[in-house]
């Protein structure tokens, strides 16, 4: 899979250094090579960047998103002593969200994930290494948010992000004898969340450009008596629009997650398991991801795939390997 990610940053080049002009001839809108890039489009982030657009009023957007996050791998620590060794894991999120635009400037919307789980682990007892399996799946937390534009030019625009997070995803996953998962497992915060944010984007001849800083806060201990770190994000993207209908993009997106206060007395002791420990939760990670975007009518269908570049964590704990995100919007 990582050749899969390592062909789309060729893809990426390929594209800017070139091809660009081909596809332009052929893409067979009204954007004619000459004023290539010159489309009046509004700027929008890669696909995996929240908040990025407000809509005209009375607008509506329904989007599907599909993430999909390879985790392999240990950083930041040996897990030798532990009975429970982590080997690896697949994330997976399907999120449904609406959005609408009641008013100028200022877009509301709604978003739902669903989460499945997988992790593969060694469970060693007495020198013996035998594998397991956890799994969980379900409804996540569920985030209203709303994307405010300050201020705009023909060319720029900076919006105000706020989100609210709600604690609607589990927090009671379990195995078979009735004991609680790691944290990783767990498929919501337990906790009511704010996450406010600042989006800043630009698009002009035909490149894109644009950054955003958001943080998501916890506010309450969740009845397991623990809350979830805060989380600090930090990202910039550049993009080329090939056409009117489609743009190839580059994201560089720098995450901090702090480690969880309290501890969920129903999970397996730490000292079994690095993945119940509430203070080796915390790590700093960049990601480089490339992205391609179409965009038909009301329509825009878009992916994006990367590897982390830099990755420290409060470890032992398992790390990233590689991520793709998907995305369908329709508009009206
Ligand atoms: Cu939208």
């Amino acid at each position: 899979m990582r050749y899969w990610i390592v062909g789309l940053f060729i893809l990426f080049f390929a594209a800017v250094t070139g091809v660009s002009a081909e596809v332009c001839a052929t893409c067979g809108d009204d954007c004619g090579c000459a004023e290539v890039c010159e489309c009046n489009h509004e700027p929008r982030a890669p696909i995996g960047v929240m908040g990025d657009h407000v809509h005209h009023k009375g607008g509506w957007m329904v989007s599907y998103r599909y993430m999909f996050m390879k985790m392999e791998g240990i950083e930041g620590g040996d897990v030798s002593g532990y009975m429970m060794q982590p080997e690896s894991m697949d994330m997976q999120m399907h999120m449904f969200g609406a959005m609408y635009t009641p008013i100028n400037n200022l877009t509301i919307g709604i978003m739902l994930p669903y989460l499945v789980n997988d992790m593969d682990m060694n469970m060693v007892m007495m020198g013996m290494s035998t594998p397991m399996q956890m799994e969980s799946k379900g409804f996540g937390d569920l985030k209203v948010s709303s994307t405010y534009r300050l201020w705009s030019s023909s060319a720029q625009q900076l919006l105000l992000n706020l989100a609210v997070s709600f604690p609607t995803g589990s927090i009671d996953e379990e195995n078979a004898a009735g004991q609680h998962l790691p944290y990783p497992m767990q498929l919501g915060s337990g906790s009511y969340g704010l996450i406010p944010g600042i989006t800043y984007s630009g698009l002009a001849n035909g490149w894109g450009w644009g950054a955003q800083v958001n943080g998501t806060f916890y506010l309450n201990e969740n009845y397991n008596d623990y809350t979830l770190g805060n989380r600090y994000a930090l990202q910039a993207w550049g993009l080329r629009d090939l056409c009117k209908s489609s743009a190839v993009s580059l994201r560089l997106s720098g995450n901090r997650t702090e480690n969880i206060d309290g501890a969920d007395p129903d999970m397996p002791s730490p000292m079994m398991t690095p993945l119940a420990d509430p203070n080796l939760r915390a790590g700093t990670e960049v990601d480089l991801l490339a992205g391609i975007d179409y965009r038909r009518d009301v329509m825009r269908l878009a992916i994006e795939a990367g590897l982390p570049v830099y990755q420290e964590l409060d470890g032992p704990q398992l790390e990233t390997d590689w991520k793709v995100i998907a995305g369908l919007q329709l508009s009206f």
